[in-house]
């Protein structure tokens, strides 16, 4: 262990811990603007300055590591005029547009600003002025705004191994942008918007889209229904105040009821509908010799990664569209015509935590009931900023229930939102379809937590399936490589765009971290327990949906409506 000393405490740490990290052991915390755990550490923004006894200079905490017998002092007024001057030159190159940014009260410089008591910036120079990029359909970029911490470059080279963005010119003239400040849609940009998850500032965001939905919700023409995903019920409590972790499912509902919403459906209903579909994919593809090992196809920063980085292996992918998208096609097709509603006036509306699903929407595979089959998303953060615009106080609202029938799923629906969700709900199918038996325990842990790269072998009847299960594109791409080189024997992989699965997609509440990840991941479990039913083939209306409308698992309407093919 290392002994030290900070602001007179005595503390013992173990070799190759930072002074950040020492003090932050003993209740002092160093204020950062780019430090983050495990993700980005070097020391660009200089806020962690601290004073070290016997040292020339200031020391930056987050990448200084502690020494035997160190003498740290972190708040002395020397250091504090010296972070506020660093604080103060940030500011002079900031767009002071605060009451009008996205981030307002949920951005970290001005935190910073608030906590140095920063009333006026003493500098006036010249301002960045690169153009704002909002050529993507999920998130805006604007340079302007940008603090040069490269948390965003780090996510997105490290993390999901794409990197679109890298550090252009040098000193006043540093941009964050894609090569040769391409716009992002030209980009193999996957549109993960791990990016705006990380961001201190309002550089990076989600693309509002609520003014659409606002309008939407308006028009007496409009028939507006929603769905939800799966992880956003963990969610939503946070957007609006409340504790990470928190069940937020029937404030949720009620909420969109008081939106104005003629329908609040839930996507954890395709979501048990896929399973079903993907499940018998996964059995013909077995039987007949078809392309093993078949990956999940309901992540769509994931298709899109395949696309670019191993369009070779595209033939994996399930033929399978995501929930989201299954539901919208039959929004427009089984419930518009059990509705009695004319499909032209039924307005599809996504409660995401994705942006990428902004995208997904868009794309020309989906229309396949005549109209765009979604036709807007909101994140988690995009609906929680609603719910105050509204004036709702949504954590004291009477929970209420999903409508019927679209609104009616099990606990395996529930547990998408998870890494190694999807592959647990298939399991709990594919083994009672195929056996005939009752699985005693449905609790596959095998396939739950954060680690990066999962194996199991699951013995169904005569097979002994092989899975993995990846979250994070950059774990994805350990197992792909692994594909290519003739090294895999899976015949189902799960592959979750964004570390840990949907409950830390892009669109999420910010902070989001693991600590808080993890949180969000328990109470997914907590709400598949609460659940009466676990398996989505035990789910009432997906067995009536097949009896009114589809008939059977991978029939000629499933075909045409919810099921697609990928193309480089
Ligand atoms: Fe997900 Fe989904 S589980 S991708 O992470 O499959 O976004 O929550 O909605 O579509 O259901 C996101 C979450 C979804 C889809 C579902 C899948």
């Amino acid at each position: 262990m290392i002994n030290l000393t900070i602001d007179n405490q005595k503390v013992a740490v173990e070799a190759g811990t930072t002074i950040l990290e020492a003090a932050r052991k003993v209740g002092v915390k160093i204020p950062t603007l780019c430090y983050l755990k495990d993700l980005n550490v070097i020391g660009a923004c200089r806020i962690c300055m601290v004073e070290v006894q016997g040292a020339r200079t200031f020391i930056p905490s987050c990448v200084a590591p502690v020494a035997e017998g160190m003498v740290v002092r972190t708040n002395t007024p020397a250091v504090i005029a010296a972070r506020k001057l660093v604080l103060e030159l940030i500011l002079s190159d900031h767009p002071m547009e605060c009451l009008t940014c996205l981030r307002n009260q949920n951005c970290e410089l001005q935190d910073l600003a608030k906590e140095f008591g920063i009333t006026e910036v003493r500098f006036d120079g010249a301002k960045t002025e690169y153009p704002i990029d909002d050529s993507s359909p999920s998130i805006i970029r604007d340079p302007r705004k940008c603090v040069l911490c490269r948390r965003c470059m780090s996510v997105c080279t490290n993390v999901q191994t794409v990197q679109a963005l890298c550090a252009e010119n040098r000193g006043f003239d540093t941009l964050i942008a894609p090569a040769f400040n391409e716009k992002l849609a030209n980009m193999e940009c996957v549109n993960c918007g791990q990016c705006s998850l990380v961001c201190p500032t309002g550089a990076i965001v989600e693309r509002d889209d609520t003014a659409k939905v606002w309008a939407a919700l308006a028009d007496p023409k409009k028939h507006v229904v929603v769905q939800t995903a799966p992880a956003t019920r963990v969610q939503l409590g946070e957007a609006v105040g409340a504790e990470p972790g928190s069940i937020f499912t029937g404030q949720m509902v009620a909420g969109l009821r008081r939106l104005g919403f003629d329908k609040v459906f839930d996507t954890d209903f395709t979501a048990d509908l896929t399973i079903l579909e993907e499940g018998n994919e996964l059995l013909q593809r077995v039987t007949t010799g078809g392309t093993l090992p078949m990956i999940t196809s309901c992540s769509p920063g994931w298709i899109k990664f395949c696309e670019h980085f191993y369009p070779d292996l595209l033939a994996h992918l399930s033929t399978c569209k995501s929930p989201q998208q299954m539901f919208g096609a039959l929004a427009k097709t089984y419930y518009a015509k059990k509705a009695g509603i004319d499909p032209a006036d039924i307005y599809c509306v996504s409660i995401m935590p994705c942006t990428a699903k902004k995208y997904e929407c868009r794309r020309p595979e989906m229309n396949s009931s005549g109209y765009q089959d979604v036709d807007v998303v909101l994140t988690s953060r995009e609906l929680g900023r609603m719910f105050i615009q509204a004036g709702l106080d949504t954590t004291n609202l009477p929970e209420e229930e999903y409508d019927e029938p679209l609104g009616i799923s099990t606990g395996a629906g529930e547990i998408f939102g998870a890494s190694g969700g999807v592959m647990e709900a298939a399991l709990r199918t594919v083994y009672e379809v195929v056996t005939g038996q009752t699985l005693e325990n449905i609790d596959f842990e095998v396939c739950r937590g954060l680690t990066g790269v999962k194996e199991a072998t699951v013995q169904v009847g005569d097979l002994s399936v092989k899975v993995a299960i990846t979250n994070g594109l950059g774990n994805a791409r350990k197992v792909l490589d692994k594909i290519r080189a003739g090294e895999a024997d899976y015949h189902f992989i799960e592959v979750m765009c964004c570390p840990g699965g949907c409950i830390g997609g892009g669109g999420s509440p910010i902070p989001t971290n693991t600590e808080i990840r993890l949180k969000r991941i328990d109470a997914t479990y907590t709400e598949d327990e609460r659940m009466v039913l676990r398996k989505s083939h035990e789910n009432p209306a997906v067995t009536a949906l097949y009896e009114e409308f589809l008939e059977k698992p991978l029939g000629h309407k499933s075909h045409e409506l919810l099921h697609t093919h990928y193309t480089p």
